[in-house]
């Protein structure tokens, strides 16, 4: 076998590392994408198990295959727990997922504000069933950096998303005590903030973190917890932030058909609080 047939069927392996001795990997038929854009590393790998895999500066932010389970996590809780969400901004969330699954609901206008084009771009060649909603007339898709631009605008939001990256490089301020203050200035009278906030196992100090300042500025801060099977743990955590709505108050709408994991048992389900991961138990709080 000549040197350059073996080094063909090396397999592409890919690893995100969780800790410095465990984490995920995958043997990828292909890379599609690999680029450095101002903002960070870009990548998307063809794999057999998960489909396309989007990966930012070495972190799985997304696949095809389990994408759902987070898109309708981050979303559905707050959409669905406001009476009437007309006007909904998303920060974040580049790749279109969280912005398909906000147009299910009859809302007037999405914003979404994402800092790196590249990421709209990768999503609109490589992942047409998240980025299709670009195309819906009641989204608007701007390319600036979300913490400036919560504390430029004057619009009010019945509903604000955080479809953030981990609290490392361009998303850390995203996960800040003063970017919320702000997010929760753009909120209308009643307005929902819903957050992607980490792994339960592996990110615990940083919901513990969370949920100090968390509780601090919103009447009900709840976290709520469900699978992504390609992120770190498994198992992940979001924010319910209201000064209004009471996540766990019996929902009477029912939510949009088609989905593929969440409904009302599970939004009863997910606010659960699994004794030493409930982030808030750790300081005594309700
Ligand atoms: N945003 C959250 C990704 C976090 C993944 N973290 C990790 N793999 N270490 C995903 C954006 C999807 N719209």
């Amino acid at each position: 076998m000549s040197g350059r047939s073996a080094r063909r069927e090396r397999p592409l392996e890919f690893r995100e590392y969780h800790t410095p001795t465990n984490g995920i990997f995958f043997i990828a038929r292909r890379r599609l994408l690999k680029a450095r854009t101002p903002f960070q590393k870009i990548e998307v790998f063809e794999t057999d198990s998960f489909g396309r895999v989007l990966v930012l500066d070495g972190l799985v932010q997304t696949t095809e295959n389990d994408e759902f389970f987070y898109h309708e996590m981050l979303v559905h809780p707050a959409l669905i727990a406001h009476p009437n969400p007309r006007r909904v901004l998303i920060i974040g969330g580049g790749d279109g997922g969280t912005l398909r699954e906000v147009l299910r609901y009859p809302v007037e206008k999405a914003q979404l504000i994402e800092i790196d084009a590249a990421v709209v771009s990768a999503a609109r060649k490589y992942f047409p069933s998240l980025s299709s909603s670009f195309l819906d007339p009641r989204a608007e898709v701007f390319i600036a950096d979300g913490n400036t631009f919560i504390r430029q605008s004057d619009e009010r939001f019945d509903v604000i998303l955080v479809d953030s990256s981990d609290p490392v490089g361009p998303a850390t301020v995203l996960h800040q005590k003063d970017f919320y203050g702000h997010l929760k200035d753009r909120l209308e009278p009643g307005g929902i903030i819903a957050a992607q906030s980490g792994s339960v196992f592996f990110q615990r100090s940083q919901l513990r973190k969370k949920a100090a300042f968390l509780g601090q500025l919103f009447r009900f801060a709840r976290f709520y917890f469900g699978p992504v099977p390609a992120y770190p743990g498994g198992w992940w955590c979001y924010e319910f932030l209201s000064d209004r709505v009471d996540p766990v108050r019996p929902i009477r709408r029912q939510p949009p058909a088609g989905l593929k994991y969440y409904n009302l048992e599970i939004h009863r389900a997910c606010f659960a609080r699994p004794g030493i991961f409930d982030p808030f138990s750790e300081r005594g709080r309700r």
